[in-house]
């Protein structure tokens, strides 16, 4: 109880320095904004309280998933704010958002993997390294220091690497080698997230840029559904194998 409202608190805080201009309802961006917001505080108190109902060597996957939705809670709560008073792309808060939850989601993947099978650390760092150069050229090609092209290309190769490690590299070898029915679950579900999940952002970056002019509206609205897929349906995912390996 005392861990749920010292939560409830920090999440109160900047709900006033953020309080931008009014929500027009018309405004469907604005409130897509505001839905993934609210979401985002649900899924939060919903990980950590959770924690309680799974074995312990899930534990820290839900408190990563909790400390995700977290972080994405605090971003959107300006990038609303930016989006309802000013109409144009939150593009710094946005990628300030991915480099730190990025990373979190591969030491989750990471986490699954170490849960049911012994994986190489080398596997993570490839992953990491991978992830970084998509988002740093992605925010090249956002923010105008790179011609848009380019940078999404660029991000897409990395992108691709990272799929092509999974697929194709050591961390499927040891998958198959492992032989345990699993261990292949858990690595194919990774997988798939990353390739189909992830696949709404460069999406939104084509039709937000690439389809002719800037469309900064599309752009916001599919961002913020990948979001609500990846950041919290994902959670959602790994919060039932959880539950289910803890109570069989
Ligand atoms: C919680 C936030 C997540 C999981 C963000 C993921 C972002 C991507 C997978 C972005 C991918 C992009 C490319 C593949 C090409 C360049 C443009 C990006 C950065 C949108």
């Amino acid at each position: 109880m005392k861990k749920l409202m010292l939560l409830l608190g920090a999440v109160s805080v900047p709900t006033f320095a953020a309080s931008g201009g009014d929500l027009n309802a018309s405004d469907y961006v604005g409130v897509s904004f505001w839905l993934v917001t609210a979401a985002l505080l649900a899924a939060t108190a919903f990980f950590f309280l959770e924690r309680s109902n799974v074995s312990g060597k899930w534990k820290t996957s839900l408190t990563v998933s909790g400390l995700v939705t977290g972080i994405a809670l605090w971003h959107y709560l300006y990038m609303r704010g930016v989006w309802v008073e000013t109409g144009t792309s939150p593009t710094v808060f946005r990628y300030i958002d991915w480099l730190l939850t990025v990373p979190l989601l591969i030491v989750e993947f990471y986490l699954i993997l170490r849960a049911v099978t012994n994986v190489a650390a080398s596997l993570f760092w490839k992953l990491f390294l991978g992830s970084i150069v998509m988002l740093v050229f992605g925010y090249l090609g956002e923010a105008g220091i790179m011609a848009a092209w380019p940078a999404f290309i660029i991000g897409c190769l990395a992108w691709f690497y990272m799929i092509y490690e999974l697929w194709a590299g050591e961390g499927a070898s040891a998958k198959n080698a492992s032989g345990n029915a699993a261990v292949m679950s858990a690595y194919n579900t990774m997988m798939w997230i990353i390739i189909i999940g992830w696949a709404v952002y460069p999406l939104g970056y084509f039709f937000g840029y690439l389809g002719g002019g800037a469309n900064e509206g599309t752009l916001n609205l599919i961002y913020n559904l990948a979001d609500f897929i990846n950041k919290i349906l994902f959670g959602i995912v790994i919060w039932g194998a959880a539950v289910s390996d803890s109570h069989d």
